[in-house]
């Protein structure tokens, strides 16, 4: 028998926790910051005690060792309540201190990890540019040696990247053109930058429909040096460093999706067994009961996909097809769970008074940000074996 669907006591045990904590801490104060698209400084350090930051990191760089579907059980329980935190969580790990962990050296490790694990620090993924999306190798920055000062400098810009523009970034990993390949192609490298660079201007992106208290920046850099030795890894593997940091990034964007849909299920539950309509409790007109089935069926299955997914990775098996079907189906489900809860609230689920608003439009990130549902589809049939 290899299939396992029992949570262990200790991934029962962290789900509750955090749980508590979105409950009790962050549920009380999300509809304020939305209104206010202010991004928490209290709140992100109080995660950090809390030991969500550096998840999977090596407790020697300061990590928490947590296993991967123990992290993705966190970033589902804080989206489960709120999509801005859990945006902040999931940019952060994945994103932010992934690349340093998986690609860094040593001495790049033991120099950014320890701040990054503690929610004092944050660092970002700075791929996205104006002209380069879901066409993620027309980047146009580009960073030239400098051979006497034996330096790099920085010039372009990037724009819509998560937790690059808080007073609590360090830095930012960032992608640009170092040279010409061979086959006429350009060799992208990522290049560790540090939030205060000169030349660097940080500017928060602000009127998001959605994840509004999460941070969100826009970057521009005019002759931005860094040391020789600031590469990430080795020079011209920054567009796989990417790639495969974005495999990563969908197992995360799944379980916000899957989190985000079991809290428009839950509070759904409990609107229909408090509002009546024609003299009986809404959960007893079938019109509404096959709403909930539809949506319980839905992301039940959305969860067994996003649990394999993640398994795969922490087994390090092959994942990234899955990654890719969880982010797909995982976003499909939560903007169809809160989008039919919307519908079961009427009329008070068009008023920011009810949550099931805000989740309606988080909904909306999680098919479009890191890959859009089209692109996940692209991955996918790459890997159906087609000739
Ligand atoms: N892991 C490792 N390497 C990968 C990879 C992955 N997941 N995907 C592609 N590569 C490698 C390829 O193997 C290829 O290597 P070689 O040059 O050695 O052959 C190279 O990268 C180029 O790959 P490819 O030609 O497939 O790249 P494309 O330009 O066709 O792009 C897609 C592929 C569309 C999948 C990619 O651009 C993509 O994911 N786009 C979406 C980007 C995105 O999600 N942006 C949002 C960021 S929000 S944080």
């Amino acid at each position: 028998m290899s299939y396992q669907f029992e949570e262990s006591d200790e991934l029962k045990m962290l789900r509750e926790t955090v749980r508590k904590f979105a409950e009790n801490e962050i549920a009380p104060v999300a509809k304020e910051l939305d209104e206010k698209e202010a991004f928490s400084i209290d709140l992100t350090k109080r995660m950090g005690e809390l030991g969500l930051f550096g998840t999977i990191i090596d407790p020697a760089y300061g990590g928490q060792g947590m296993d991967y579907l123990s992290y993705i059980v966190v970033v589902e329980e804080l989206a489960r309540i709120d999509g801005s935190q859990a945006a902040t969580i999931a940019a952060h790990n994945s994103l932010g201190a992934g690349p340093l962990y998986y690609y860094g050296n040593e001495e790049q490790k033991k120099k950014y990890l320890p701040d990054l694990c503690t929610g004092e620090g944050l660092w970002a993924f700075g791929l996205t540019e104006a002209g380069a999306g879901s066409d993620a190798q027309a980047s146009r920055t580009t960073a030239v040696y400098d051979n006497a000062n034996d330096e790099w400098v920085i010039n372009g810009s990037k724009i819509w990247i998560t937790n690059s523009a808080s007073e609590l970034t360090k830095g930012i990993t960032v992608q640009a053109v170092s040279g010409k390949l061979e086959n006429g192609r350009p060799e992208m490298t990522c290049f560790i930058v540090p939030a205060d660079a000169k030349g660097l201007t940080r500017k928060v992106m602000h009127d998001k429909m959605m994840w509004r208290s999460s941070n969100t920046g826009e970057l521009y850099f005019d002759d931005v040096r860094v040391p020789g030795d600031a590469i990430l890894g080795v020079r011209g593997s920054g567009f796989k460093q990417m790639m495969e940091t974005l495999d990563n990034g969908r197992l995360s964007i799944g379980a916000m999706g899957l989190g985000l849909a079991k809290g428009a299920l839950d509070m759904t539950l409990k609107y229909v067994q408090e509002r009546e309509t024609f003299g009986v409790k809404i959960y007893k007109h079938q019109a509404i009961s096959f709403k909930l089935a539809e949506m319980a069926t839905r992301i039940e299955a959305a969860e067994n996909l996003m649990y394999k997914a993640a398994w795969l990775k922490q087994e390090n098996k092959p994942f990234e097809k899955e990654a890719a079907m969880a982010k797909l189906y995982c976003s499909e489900v939560a903007e169809y769970c809160s989008r039919e809860g919307q519908q079961t609230f009427g009329g008070y689920g068009l008023m920011k008074e009810y949550p099931i608003e805000r989740f309606y439009r988080d909904a909306a990130l999680l098919r479009i940000g890191e890959g859009t549902s089209e692109i996940q589809r692209i991955v996918i049939a790459r890997h159906l074996g087609l000739r």
